[in-house]
């Protein structure tokens, strides 16, 4: 039999986007700030190139893709200007109502945005999820939209300027950028042209919160990135992870229990290993990235679970964080 829910009553849920600015006395008149949501297919680098602008990883990276499943923002605070980075969901043509959430969660994040990074695989070529999300974008005309074209560095020069026509062919730009969000080429004067296009306007967040999110649910991302790194084919795809205690012990060790569940009995096969070593390499990765988070030693205790066909149960959805 399934196992019970975690109680999550505790867990924060996601706030909306504050509707009233902080007042701070001491911003500069000039002071500028807006949201700029990072959309694309997925596997393009949304997310390395927010954890690129913060200096700190908020958001899980893999080389699988659909690895952000919600709305993350990523807020950078300087003198001049706060900017409220959204991270989205790859767009995709989904086929899970898991799928269907993160589509809505990245169309969503285009009509509030103050600007849009519309962002493609220069190592690749172009793809029908590429003509998908422009689409998405092109549809909110009032939005500005910047192209932006990562891993120029795992780009083969002689296909540069192909590439770069096709994509340019996807639509109407404000400007089009060549980056490598993995490397920082180019991302300083990315962030030039973000600032230039801002409203005037004050601080959403205080100047030292660097995202929406609680910390529980960078935790929780954190730990599925490394079961991601770690396992197959559809395997990661069917984990999600609830972080259920998180405590700070009196010796200074930060303990993070949590639960990664799977579709199915064999999956949790997978995820838990020949006598745990899966587990055990899930866990010892996940304690690095976790302490670098926090500044602080972690002590991570990971539990699997079967929750049958939590992608498409829209109460497993829920609870999970996903709608
Ligand atoms: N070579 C190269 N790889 C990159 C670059 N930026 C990101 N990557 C890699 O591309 C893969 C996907 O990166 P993510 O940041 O997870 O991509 P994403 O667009 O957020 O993907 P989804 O969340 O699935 O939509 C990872 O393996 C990254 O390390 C880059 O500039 N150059
Ligand atoms: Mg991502």
């Amino acid at each position: 039999m399934d196992q019970p829910w975690p109680d999550t009553s505790g867990l924060p849920q996601t706030p909306d986007i504050p509707d009233t600015p902080l007042l701070d006395d001491e911003l500069p008149p000039d002071h500028h700030s807006g949201f700029v949501a990072i959309v694309g297919k997925p596997n393009v680098g949304k997310s390395t190139l927010l954890n690129h602008w913060l200096g700190v990883k908020v958001a899980a990276v893999s080389s699988k893709p659909q690895t952000t499943r919600s709305r993350l923002l990523g807020i950078l605070t300087r003198e001049d200007a706060q900017v409220i980075f959204v991270d989205t969901p790859g767009v995709h043509h989904p086929r899970t109502a898991l799928g269907d959430y993160m589509v809505s969660v990245a169309e969503s994040a285009v009509p509030d945005a103050d600007l849009v990074l519309l962002m493609v695989d220069l190592a690749s070529p172009l793809e029908p999820n590429d003509q998908h999300a422009a689409a998405l974008v092109q549809r909110f005309v009032n939005v500005p939209a910047i192209l932006v074209m990562n891993k120029i560095d795992a780009l083969d020069p002689s296909q540069q300027e192909a590439r770069q026509a096709a994509y340019r062919a996807l639509g109407q730009f404000d400007r089009e950028v060549v980056i490598s969000a993995r490397q920082g080429t180019g991302t300083d004067a990315l962030l030039e042209e973000v600032l230039r296009r801002l409203p005037l306007g004050p601080r959403f967040y205080p100047a030292d919160q660097l995202t929406d999110q609680s910390e529980r649910f960078v935790a929780a991302e954190l730990i599925r990135e490394k079961v991601l790194e770690n396992l197959r084919h559809e395997v990661p795809h069917a984990v999600a992870v609830m972080v259920t205690d998180f405590l700070e012990r009196d010796n200074g060790v930060l303990y993070l229990a949590a639960t990664i569940f799977t579709e199915q009995e064999s999956q949790k096969g997978i995820v838990i290993g020949a006598r745990g070593s899966m587990l055990k390499r899930i866990g010892s990765a996940a304690r690095v990235t976790l302490e670098e988070f926090f500044g602080q030693p972690v002590y991570v205790d990971l539990w699997v679970k079967v929750r049958r066909n939590w992608r498409t149960d829209p109460r497993s959805l829920r609870e999970l964080g996903y709608g």
